[in-house]
């Protein structure tokens, strides 16, 4: 193999189709951890080895390993889990994990601190509840998001249908996955294949999101291949579609940074599978197999050109792509409480603090979701900005689920402030290898000291997009955060300012390095004018702009749009 690979290719090309020595790694009990080389390949399998950051200190001071556990991810296309999974995912969390359930900004699971002797029958159980961890991480197309909900009318069904077709076609083909977890033995003798990655899977990761205007609750520019879905009297018509979306950034290499998807045509429900086939497999040959840190779609496009993307997207079809279609997005964000789909069914919307659903001295959101996965009939949804809906509910039902919600109180939503309804924090420490500063413990502590600021200027239903993250890699999409805070070091963050509430603006960088004074400060100036001088439902990332509190973002970070007619 070209020594000019980075060493991920070489691992991935000598893994036999994932598989590596991980089975030797879960046998081996001298050791909590399994070797570099396969925690690599363990991501393709949907979990990843870490320790716990809080304790490393301390247990080297004894002369302990780290105290190592497995985070799992879940693939749960578009979000849906059934209550028969939900009761499945609890079981693991209350008997295997340590920090309850988490809902990722991809609207799925995950699971922290599996020890590794638990890690196979944890997968188990996911399988066995008809659900799957394979390819929620690694090198290849990860959970397939999209715009919530699909019961509220039959066009979010069929996007719903969409997303599943998606998801289940750019699943990997390797039989390791089901030697590894679900039987532990060689299932067949034939020749393996992946017939659309290759042996060596995709330069990076990819990711496929569908928004529904006027919502763009998945930040539709933020994946690297966004589809927009047209929906036009009554019918879903097909997809606009947006090439090269992507957040993460390396803290001091200005080559990488974040990118909003170039909008390049429309395509046909009929054209999307092979469309989006089309674009993996342009990445897989022309993405950067050299430096990891270039390697996504984006920069395959930037490196060669937007015109080159798509006239080889063409070419490689047969055929052009249609005319971009008009639409238009209103909000980012969830909306909370009960509301009713087109069949009479209603669904209640539930704000729950970064994702994490737990037991804990303050409150008992995992027993309560238990209980509540216990009676309910329909199902739930998770949302890309860690929130979730139960979904389903016959109007009969209504009373009984808002009795359980209120008992565990899971009923913040009703009094929440516009900031809290629009915050999502990364995870970030004491799990994540990557985290620089504190993200998910942080927002509890943050968020009433921003709402004390934004109560004495009346803005405390001001519904303002507050994205926090732990490192500049941008997990919680915070380049798209009107307000956001990216860590530095151990209590320090870059401020960033100026989204739009739309996902369609990327931020800029404001402060770099400060500390919680300094930020409070800034913002308490900041919504001092926001109050006095916005506009009528202006905005707080757009007041920034026009007052010129900020400038607006450079043309590159906007999205291109071509051929874009109507
Ligand atoms: Fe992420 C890596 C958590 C969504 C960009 N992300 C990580 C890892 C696995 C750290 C690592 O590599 O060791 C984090 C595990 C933390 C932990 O302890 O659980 C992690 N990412 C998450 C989650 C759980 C954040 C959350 O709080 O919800 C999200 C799981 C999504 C899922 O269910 O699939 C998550 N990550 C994202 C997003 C948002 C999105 O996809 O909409 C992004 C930005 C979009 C993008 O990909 O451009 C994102 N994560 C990254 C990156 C930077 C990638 C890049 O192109 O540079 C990394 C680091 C890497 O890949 O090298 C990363
Ligand atoms: Fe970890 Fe950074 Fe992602 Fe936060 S943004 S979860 S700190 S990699």
């Amino acid at each position: 193999m070209d020594n000019n690979l980075s060493h991920l290719e070489h691992i991935k090309a000598d893994s036999n189709f994932l598989r590596g020595t991980i089975e030797d790694g879960l046998g081996d009990p001298v050791t909590g951890a399994i070797s570099e080389d396969d925690n690599k390949l363990l991501k393709f399998h949907g979990s990843y080895q870490q320790d716990d950051r809080d304790l490393r200190d301390e247990r080297r001071k004894q002369k302990l390993e780290p105290a190592y556990g497995f985070m799992i991810r879940a693939r749960l296309a578009g979000g849906i889990v059934t209550p028969r999974q939900w009761l499945a995912f609890d079981h693991i969390a209350t008997n295997w994990a340590t920090r309850g359930l988490r809902i990722t900004t991809r609207q799925t699971f995950q699971l922290h601190g599996v020890p590794k002797q638990n890690l196979k029958r944890a997968i188990q159980a996911i399988h066995e509840a008809m659900s799957t961890t394979l390819a929620a991480c690694g090198d290849v197309n990860r959970q397939v998001v999209s715009s919530v909900n699909p019961l509220l009318s039959s066009q979010h069904r069929i996007v719903q249908e969409w997303t599943e077709k998606l998801s289940a076609h750019f699943l990997p083909h390797t039989r390791a996955y089901a030697e590894i977890w679900l039987d532990g033995k060689k299932i067949s003798n034939e020749p393996e294949d992946e017939p659309l990655y290759g042996h060596t899977y995709l330069p990076r990761k990819f990711k496929i999101g569908i928004a529904i205007p006027p919502t763009n609750d998945i930040d539709v520019f933020a994946q690297d291949l966004g589809l927009i879905a047209i929906i036009e009297n009554g019918m879903l018509q097909g997809f606009n579609v947006a090439a090269g979306g992507g957040m993460g950034a390396t803290q001091g290499d200005d080559t990488t940074y974040a990118r909003l998807g170039s909008l390049i045509g429309f395509v046909t429900p009929e054209q999307l599978i092979q469309v989006a086939e089309t674009v993996v497999t342009i990445q897989r040959d022309f993405g950067n197999r050299a430096e990891r840190q270039h390697a996504r779609l984006k920069y395959t496009i930037d490196h060669r050109g937007l015109e080159w993307f798509k006239s080889e997207l063409e070419q490689r079809l047969g055929y052009s792509l249609l005319p971009i279609r008009p639409y238009h997005f209103n909000h980012n964000g969830d909306r909370y409480g009960w509301i009713e789909g087109e069949d009479g069914q209603w669904h209640l919307g539930l704000y729950i603090e970064a994702g994490r659903i737990s037991d804990t001295h303050e409150n008992r959101f995992l027993t309560g979701m238990r209980e509540l996965a216990q009676v309910h009939q329909g199902e739930f949804r998770l949302t890309c900005n860690q929130n979730l809906v139960i979904a389903n509910v016959a109007a009969a039902d209504r009373t009984r689920i808002d009795e359980l919600v209120r008992q565990y109180g899971l009923d913040g939503y009703h009094k929440h402030s516009g900031i809290r309804q629009h915050s999502i924090a990364c995870v970030a420490l004491p799990t994540c290898g990557l985290a620089m500063a504190e993200s998910e413990r942080y927002l509890p502590e943050l968020l009433p000291k921003l709402e004390t600021l934004l109560a004495q200027y009346n803005l405390l239903d001001a519904p303002i997009l507050l994205r926090l993250s732990g490192c500049p890699n941008g997990c919680s999409r915070p380049y798209l955060g009107e307000i956001t805070l990216i860590g530095r070091a151990i209590g320090r963050y870059d401020l960033r300012l100026g989204a739009d509430f739309t996902g369609q603006r990327l931020n800029i960088l404001y402060r770099e390095n400060i500390a919680e004074p300094e930020i409070i400060k800034i913002l308490d100036t900041l919504f001092s004018a926001y109050a006095r001088t916005r506009g009528q439902n202006e905005k707080f990332g757009d007041f920034l702009i026009r007052t010129e509190i900020i400038e607006a973002p450079s043309q590159r970070l906007i999205p291109i749009v071509l051929d874009a007619t109507t």
